[in-house]
């Protein structure tokens, strides 16, 4: 980021979003000029080569082995000081991402950019009562104050990724992104942030979704911190 000399890597994963990429990339080049941008990219559509052209590093993954596992390859193989993750649909809002690496230049490890501190329009009634019941588990079980642990919007510090060992298997790999760090004594902002509708199709699955965010709120509730 300009001025911090913090290396920044916005890493994405993309499923055929060949409707979204090209706009997606602008907004982030408008939003940190100075960012590299990655994508591990599991799309039979015209994505990678999209965003290749527009000087985007592409890994590939495929055939596909879904969100978690995609997930991982990109905060995993993202360089620099700080991942910024963000869904490849046009729906997070790139402005944001800023006021995100600030936090982090203050020492926050990681920022959680939640859709839910009101009611977004974009979002279905039953999706946002679950994020309700999600984020209120999430307090009575960890004790850690947030609306969205769904969020796909994150700044990630890359040292702490380093030292974190997550289950990139099965869904909601978001929930388990934010509460393990918490967990282990990182330090953890959430800002608030305004959600746009999608464009394309969305590749969650509801109900497996939510039995495992359930899994993964209640695997976490013995970590203890490493750091004093
Ligand atoms: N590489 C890869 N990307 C995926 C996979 N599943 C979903 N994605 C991407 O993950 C992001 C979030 O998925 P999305 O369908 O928007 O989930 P939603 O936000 O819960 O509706 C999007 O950018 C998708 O293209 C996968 O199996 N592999
Ligand atoms: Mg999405």
């Amino acid at each position: 980021m300009k001025g911090s000399g913090m290396k920044v890597t916005v890493a994405m994963i993309t499923m055929n979003e060949e409707g979204a990429i090209a706009k997606v990339i602008a907004d982030i080049r408008r939003a940190v000029p100075e960012a590299g941008i990655l994508i591990v990219d599991s799309s039979k559509d015209k994505t990678p080569e999209i965003a290749a052209s527009l000087g985007v590093e592409v890994v590939r993954q495929f055939p596909p082995q879904g969100y978690g596992r995609a997930m991982d390859r990109a905060l995993r193989s993202a360089q620099g000081d700080v991942v910024v993750t963000l869904d490849c649909d046009d729906t997070y809002p790139t402005e944001a991402i800023p006021e995100m690496l600030r936090w982090i230049e203050q020492g926050y490890d990681l920022v959680n950019a939640s859709r839910l501190n009101r009611r977004p329009k974009a979002m279905p009634m039953a999706n946002y009562a679950a994020n309700l019941v999600f984020a209120g588990a999430t307090y009575a079980v960890h004790g850690l104050k947030t609306m969205d642990v769904h969020s796909g919007m994150r700044a990630y510090r890359k040292t702490m990724l380093d030292q974190l060992q997550w289950n990139p298997d099965g869904p909601a790999l978001p929930v388990e992104l934010l509460i393990l760090p918490y967990r282990k004594g990182f330090r953890v902002k959430d800002i608030g942030i305004d959600y746009r509708e999608r464009v394309g199709q969305t590749t969650l699955n509801r109900w497996q979704s939510t039995v495992w965010t359930f899994k993964r709120i209640l695997g976490l509730r013995g970590v203890k911190p490493d750091k004093v």
